[in-house]
């Protein structure tokens, strides 16, 4: 029989979580990860709000206030023009989808394009893949110059009337390049294209270096040829998982995607994401982290992500075996070895609780602010021992 609501003993539940979720919860030797684990406060905020729902914006009108808080905070960092647009999102994979649908309506409405293209780095990462195919896009992959930043030579021979968007990116999985957006947004505007940027690694890591001392591309707003930016509160920020964001220059773009839901407790409800329900708990923790802890929190998870990149990256260099792939530029490192495969290398780190990862034909590193010098220690005198075995 089975057994009734009050007969379920939550203490039990709880235990049997943490006995097998133990080792899932603990980012101690995650290595290959943009995320981070979210602040003890977030996590309270996380239980508190469980059931607010944004998809129904009347229902909870201080949350949606306090998204359009948190937004204005972002759209200020990403130094937006009076009229920006812009949502809160799952995460970096919806917001490039809204940037690519968003394209591909703009073209369409003021240019009339049909079955357009949309030109891409090969760095882009797969959400884009994704997106080509749902919104039934063609697509030019355009090489990258030997600084992994798009070939601007070889966009521009691909550039015609038939063009629906450009992507720039600013902090690419692989290698963090950030793409010279500068040269992307007057491209974009003597085109008169769309120009989206992809800063869902880099948005929140760029507008901070210059506090800490180190040059900072420039890829926001700024440069009047950028239609829209994603950027992810679920990376370097610490916000909680999963959690985006896109804010777009003006309503003359998002607008292009708007959908009235009247239904709704408020009937002039418009929606401007692709999901309808939305967690409130994660705006509200959002809100919490740009209003309390701000940019002085931010400078501080920045920096010591970069101490710490430049720490590993030393040390690897300190390792006759191993070879950077690239200078580091932001906290991601790739590097060859001339011991192991990656893959076999992944697999043997992974035998001492490390986790990396491959990316194209290099082993790839995250250093995220749950990095700390023991963590790279410990991982670099295993390393040592794996690659003399
Ligand atoms: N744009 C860029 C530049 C990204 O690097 C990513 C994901 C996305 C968009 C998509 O973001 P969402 O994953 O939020 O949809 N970057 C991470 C990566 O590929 C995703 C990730 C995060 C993978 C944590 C593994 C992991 O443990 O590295």
């Amino acid at each position: 029989m089975e057994k009734s609501v009050s007969d379920i003993d939550q203490n039990t539940i709880l235990k049997e979580l943490k006995k097998r979720l133990a080792f899932e919860k603990s980012y101690s030797k995650v290595l290959s990860s943009m995320c981070t684990p979210p602040l003890e406060i977030s996590r309270k905020i996380s239980a508190e709000y469980a059931e607010i729902n944004l998809g129904d914006p009347g229902l909870f009108p201080e949350t949606k206030q306090m998204e359009l808080e948190a937004l204005n905070s972002i759209a200020e960092i990403l130094q937006a023009p009076m009229g920006w647009t812009g949502s809160i999102t799952s995460g970096g994979s919806e917001s490039n989808l809204l940037g690519c649908w968003t394209a591909r309506n703009w073209s369409k409405k003021t240019k009339g394009i049909k079955n357009g293209t949309l030109l891409l780095p090969e760095s882009a990462h797969a959400s884009f893949e994704k997106s080509i195919d749902i919104l039934n896009l063609k697509s030019k992959w355009i090489p990258l110059t030997s600084e992994n930043k798009l070939n601007l030579e070889l966009l521009k021979e691909e550039l015609n009337e038939t063009t629906v968007g450009i992507v720039g990116i600013a902090g690419a999985t692989g290698t963090g390049a950030c793409d010279d957006i500068k040269a992307l947004s007057e491209i974009a505007q003597d085109s008169n294209t769309y120009l989206h940027v992809d800063a869902a690694h880099g948005g929140m890591i760029f507008p901070y270096l210059k506090d800490i001392g180190r040059e900072a591309p420039v890829f926001d707003f700024q440069l009047e040829g950028v239609c829209s930016i994603t950027i992810d509160t679920h990376k370097i920020m610490g916000g909680l998982i999963p959690g985006g964001s896109i804010i777009y220059r003006s309503s003359e773009f998002s607008k292009t995607i708007a959908k009235g839901i009247t239904y709704l407790s408020d009937s002039t409800t418009k929606q401007i994401t692709i999901t309808g329900t939305r967690p409130g708990n994660s705006v509200i923790a959002l809100w919490v982290l740009l209003k309390y802890y701000g940019k002085e929190f931010m400078i501080d998870r920045v920096k010591k992500s970069f101490v710490l990149t430049d720490y590993t990256a030393e040390k690897l260099r300190g390792i006759s075996s191993i070879s950077l792939t690239f200078d580091p530029t932001i906290n991601i490192i790739g590097f060859t070895n001339t011991k192991l495969s990656n893959e076999n290398l992944v697999a043997k780190l992974k035998e001492f609780g490390w986790d990396l990862s491959i990316y194209s034909n290099w082993t790839r590193m995250v250093i995220m602010p749950h990095f700390s010098i023991e963590m790279i220690d410990k991982f670099i005198k295993d390393l040592e021992n794996v690659l003399k075995e």
